[in-house]
């Protein structure tokens, strides 16, 4: 017989408190994070350098639909200008694939060029 403490079934259920703090049940505002004020998590884990850079980094689903339209405007030749051609042939070959892997694996930075690219571009 196994034991997972650290294993929550609970989520948070107040849409104006949806970010469960780290470690624990309590559910805060999204404002409350990062905010430079601690104690609105146990711990102070609300301003913790973590929990900070995860708030910060956009929804994995917000990456992909980014990309889909990103896609949809600039089609292959965005793909090109950031990864290059082989990259972006492979890319072209299995979009579903490739646009799940990159929004796993896109950085803020990577995002920012993107953007960047966009608003040059268009
Ligand atoms: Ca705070």
């Amino acid at each position: 017989m196994f034991f997972y403490p650290h294993l929550r079934l609970s989520g948070c259920i107040d849409p104006s408190e949806p970010f469960q703090c780290p470690q624990s049940e309590k559910c805060i505002a999204l404002q409350f994070i990062c905010d430079g004020h601690p104690g609105d998590c146990p711990g102070n884990l609300d301003e913790n350098e973590e929990t900070c850079i995860a708030a910060k980094r956009p929804a994995k689903e917000n990456i992909e639909k980014f990309l889909q339209a990103e896609y949809a405007l600039h089609g292959t030749k965005l793909f090109t200008f950031l990864f290059g051609h082989k990259l972006s042939r492979s890319i072209e070959e299995n979009k579903p694939f490739w646009f799940d892997t990159l929004a796993s694996a896109f950085s803020g930075n990577q995002l920012t060029v993107m953007i960047n690219y966009r608003l040059v571009n268009c």
